[in-house]
């Protein structure tokens, strides 16, 4: 708590007028939603099962960061070459799938040594799988082969079998899509295979109609999100909340609870065309990604699939070819090189893993998983900053995001009687640029952070730095 004080002062000098006076007032007399288990989540191109070395069990670096992120996390493979993949073992006539602006250069053919590969990963982390299949080339027979091949390696790790990367890039309409997945989906669910959907790019609409008309066939509600394409965006663009989309997944939350079905961000980041270098894969990422994953957790979605792999997997989704020879001797920068610009984990088998900046923002909002959101009144005294909080049996947490560029705040939290000593993590990086030097005060969750106490007006203070994140975990008194 000195040490808090001392920032604050700190921050009086660099800002006149001292830092935003903010405040957050707990409401523990209304009932916020459950937050998932799955919360985080990952996605990645099937392009990336031409190397059934990447998801395997033996790629201990990658299965460690995948457990440290979640133990119940879910894994999408998906995106365009999801379209343009085919299965070895289906043996009728296909036609041949022509390269556009919006897929892969040629067709990847999937053996079932990648999918019992991905099996052995998925054992390895405990996380469960969303598979995609092609659409696209309108043959049900291969989509049903596939499906059946997925379920029958990876058993109960199958979460479902989704049907087309972003129809709405190739179906003229609803209607369309609607007729093309049809045929597809009888089969599979016919076939006993759990199906989610429609997987759409951003199309709301979509999934309310999907929802209206197949709710019964499915397991969850999905759609994607980007920010913006590359390479437009800006740090200040991403850390501005995106308001408009918010109150799109309210809408959809309206139908998915009516409809009595979870809502997955299938696929997301911040721009796409592979993301923003200088924006996706720095320290700003973090603060938007912990911020847009307890956003969307306190309106009910059910889990985040950040989307991401190596740069040739999502190159090639975007019909681009690719140039990884990186003339670095530095074996981070290396791994960074081959990798596409948003993903949260950089490396390849051969160079090894690493988090990315993206990566912490998601281990700070995954604190909250399986929790209960507990509303609240933020005022935010000026500066860009959010909070949330949220109560897991006898312990309460609370997320403070200073997403601003300029302005340190002083936070007051209030509303916690009943709660006395804490710890405080935060979240933080020599710069909103930084790529690297990311420091997370929770990884090792026992007594990290520095210890925090509740007055006995139920309140505390907390210096919150711009461009910081800071996580409370409180006990109940007893
Ligand atoms: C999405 C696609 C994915 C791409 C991504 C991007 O599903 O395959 O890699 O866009 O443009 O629409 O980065």
């Amino acid at each position: 708590i000195a040490g808090s004080f001392a920032h604050a002062a700190a921050a009086r000098e660099r800002w006149p007028g001292g830092p935003a006076q903010a405040s957050f007032v707990l409401q523990r007399e209304q009932a916020g939603r459950p937050v998932s288990e799955t919360l985080a989540g990952l996605s990645y191109e099937t392009l990336q099962l031409a190397d059934p070395a990447f998801f395997s069990k033996d790629n201990h670096a990658l299965v460690q960061l995948f457990r440290q992120l979640s133990p119940h996390g879910v894994l999408r493979i998906g995106g365009n070459t999801s379209d343009y993949t085919v299965w070895s073992g289906y043996r009728g006539a296909l036609p041949v799938q022509h390269s556009n602006r919006n897929g892969p250069q040629r067709t990847f053919v999937l053996h079932p040594q990648a999918l019992h590969a991905l099996a052995g990963f998925l054992r390895a982390t405990g996380w469960k799988l969303i598979f995609g299949v092609n659409l696209k080339i309108g043959v049900p027979a291969l989509g049903l082969e596939l499906s059946r091949a997925v379920q029958r390696i990876v058993g109960d790790a199958l979460l479902a079998v989704q049907i087309g990367n972003e129809a709405n890039n190739y179906e003229k309409d609803y209607a369309a899509f609607d007729a093309a997945w049809m045929p597809y989906a009888s089969a599979i669910h016919a076939a006993g295979v759990p199906i989610g959907g429609p997987d759409t790019g951003a199309n709301t609409d979509w999934v309310i109609d999907y929802a209206k008309r197949h709710a019964a066939e499915n397991v969850f509600l999905s759609r994607h999100y980007y920010r913006d394409g590359a390479p437009n965006g800006s740090i200040a663009n991403l850390l501005a909340s995106d308001a408009a989309f918010y109150a799109q997944v309210e809408q959809i939350m309206r139908t998915a609870e009516a409809v009595h079905l979870p809502f997955r961000l299938s696929e997301a980041n911040s721009y796409y065309s592979g993301g923003r270098d200088g924006v996706s894969n720095v320290f700003a990422s973090a603060l938007w990604g912990a911020d847009f994953m307890l956003a969307l957790a306190q309106r009910g979605v059910a889990g985040i699939h950040f989307h991401g792999g190596t740069l040739a997997s999502v190159e090639a989704s975007l019909g681009q070819g690719t140039d990884t020879a990186a003339s670095t001797a530095d074996p981070s920068a290396r791994r960074d090189a081959v990798t596409s610009r948003y993903s949260a984990i950089a490396g390849n088998v051969g160079l090894g893993f690493q988090p990315r900046p993206l990566y912490y923002g998601m281990l700070l909002a995954q604190q909250f998983a399986g929790a209960r959101m507990v509303p609240g009144q933020l005022d935010e005294g000026g500066a860009n900053l959010t909070a949330y909080a949220a109560l897991r049996e006898d312990t309460l947490h609370v997320a403070l995001i200073n997403k601003d560029v300029s302005r340190d705040a002083s936070m007051v939290v209030s509303g916690l009687q009943g709660f006395g000593a804490g710890r405080l993590m935060r979240l933080s990086a020599p710069a909103l640029d930084s790529r690297r030097d990311i420091v997370w005060e929770g990884s090792d969750n026992a007594g990290a952070g520095c210890a925090i106490a509740v007055d006995p007006h139920g309140s505390c203070r907390i210096s919150l730095p711009r461009a910081s994140a800071a996580w409370i975990r409180l006990a109940r008194l007893a």
